[in-house]
This record gives C-alpha cells, sequence and structure tokens, in this order.
C-alpha cells in the first residue's frame, strides 16, 4: 500500500491510468494523511517565519496563520469542475490546494516579504505563483497564492508534497471570507448587482489599505 503511494507521489507514478479514487478505500485515506503531515510541516516552518520576524524587525509581520485540509467531497467537485477524470494521477497532478495554509499580514506590503522569507529560508520549493495582488481577480479578489513542496518524512522515505500558501492582508481576508460564501461557492446565480457591489467594496478596501500603508510609513 504504502509502496503505491510513494511510488504515485514520488515518482509521479499512478496506481493504473484507470485506477478510479474511491474515498472509501485505504489509498485515499492514507494520501489524505501524507497530506495532512505536510500541511501541519508547513505550518511549523510558518510559525517560525513569524516568530523570527517578530524578533528581527520588532514588528508582527504575519498576523495569523490558518490551515485547512480540503474535505474529500471538495476535492471532487473541483475535479468535476475542471473536468478532470477521477483517478489519482489526476488528483496529485493537478489539485494544488490538498493542503492549504493561510498567512495573514497586516499590510500589503508585508506579503512581498513574507513571500520573500519563504523563498529565502524554508527548504519547500515554489513551483508556482499567482500574484492576485498585483492583478486582481476580476470578482475583486485579492492573494498572494504559492504552491510549494514541502519534505515530508513518511515511513523512513522522503516525500515532496505539494502544499498551496495563500499570502493576503487582513482586509483581503474580510473580504475573501464574505465573498466566499455568499458568491464563489454558491450554487444560485448572483444577482448582477451583487457582483458589483462586490467589486466596489473590493476597490473601496484597498483604497483605505493605501492609505493605512501612508500613515503608518509617515508616522513610524
Ligand atoms: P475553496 O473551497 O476555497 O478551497 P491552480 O490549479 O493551482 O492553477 P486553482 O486552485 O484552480 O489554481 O485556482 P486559484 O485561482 O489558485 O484558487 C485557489 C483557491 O483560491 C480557491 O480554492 C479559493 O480558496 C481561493 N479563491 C480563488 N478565487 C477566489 C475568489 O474569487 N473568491 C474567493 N473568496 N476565493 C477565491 P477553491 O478550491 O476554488 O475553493
Amino acid at each position: 500500500m504504502i509502496k503505491k503511494i510513494n511510488s504515485i507521489i514520488v515518482n509521479n507514478k499512478f496506481i493504473s491510468k484507470q485506477t478510479e479514487i474511491d474515498l472509501k478505500d485505504n489509498v485515499f485515506s492514507e494520501l489524505m494523511n501524507i497530506y495532512s503531515i505536510a500541511m501541519r510541516e508547513t505550518e511549523k516552518k510558518i510559525k517560525k517565519i513569524k516568530e523570527h520576524a517578530n524578533n528581527i524587525y520588532d514588528y508582527e509581520l504575519i498576523n495569523h496563520i490558518t490551515c485547512r485540509l480540503k474535505t474529500p467531497k471538495s476535492i471532487m467537485n473541483k475535479m468535476n469542475k475542471k473536468k478532470y477524470e477521477l483517478n489519482y494521477e489526476n488528483l496529485i497532478n493537478n489539485i494544488n490546494d490538498i493542503a492549504g495554509i493561510r498567512i495573514i499580514c497586516p499590510l500589503k506590503t508585508d506579503i512581498f516579504k513574507v513571500r520573500e522569507i519563504i523563498e529565502k529560508v524554508t527548504d519547500m520549493q515554489i513551483i508556482k505563483e499567482k500574484d492576485y495582488i498585483t492583478n486582481p481577480k476580476k470578482s475583486g479578489y485579492s492573494s498572494y497564492h504559492i504552491i510549494v513542496k514541502t519534505p515530508v518524512i513518511y515511513n523512513d522515505e522522503q516525500l515532496f508534497i505539494k502544499v498551496e500558501i495563500q499570502i493576503r492582508t487582513m482586509a483581503m481576508d474580510f473580504w475573501a471570507t464574505f465573498e466566499h460564501k455568499t458568491k464563489y461557492k454558491t450554487t444560485k446565480s448572483i444577482p448582477t448587482n451583487v457582483s458589483k457591489k462586490l467589486e466596489r467594496y473590493a476597490k473601496m478596501l484597498n483604497n483605505i489599505e493605501n492609505k493605512m500603508i501612508k500613515l503608518y510609513e509617515n508616522n513610524k
């Protein structure tokens, strides 16, 4: 069983192209266990960065950290939405946010500092980035996404597991959390005026954030 899982992940092989994901089988639960370990390992590294920043800069570069494992239902929904066949190869290669860490910073400028520290001081390899800070989504969504490969020791073997790190400010988190419930994750259709309001509120929050940064910089 373990050998199978290792071969899927380490050598980028799969049990068989036709092996469908079965949420009830051991391969699936073992995989989720490995993602969970990777998530905790990543969380530990980010917590160290948080402490380090507090000591070095005497400033809270990171306000707080949360983490979550994607539910099996949500994994399946995402695979269906992206029209992937429901097999293990597609799950491992294409679903990058099974293990997720969210880093909440006070200011927008902190986000890029955190990103730089992750690249410089951790053993996690950055394999993909999406900068929705410089280029917010049309919906108004703003956040910096990094996909890293975190080394994990599992049954005496080193595996490299993908973890998604989202870095955003408190204001962006406030907006995204609300929009996630009211629009992003709903199946019902959203009236255009609600979408427009959400876009406008994202811009308003962004303006306030820019003012806060100026205020902070001028009064340090
Ligand atoms: P959930 O339920 O929140 O986890 P990739 O395959 O890595 O290239 P992916 O994952 O298809 O890209 O898309 P992307 O844009 O990187 O988005 C990843 C996650 O960011 C989403 O996961 C959301 O958590 C969040 N996100 C992206 N766009 C929005 C948005 O417009 N509004 C909000 N509130 N969150 C967003 P999931 O799996 O879609 O959802």
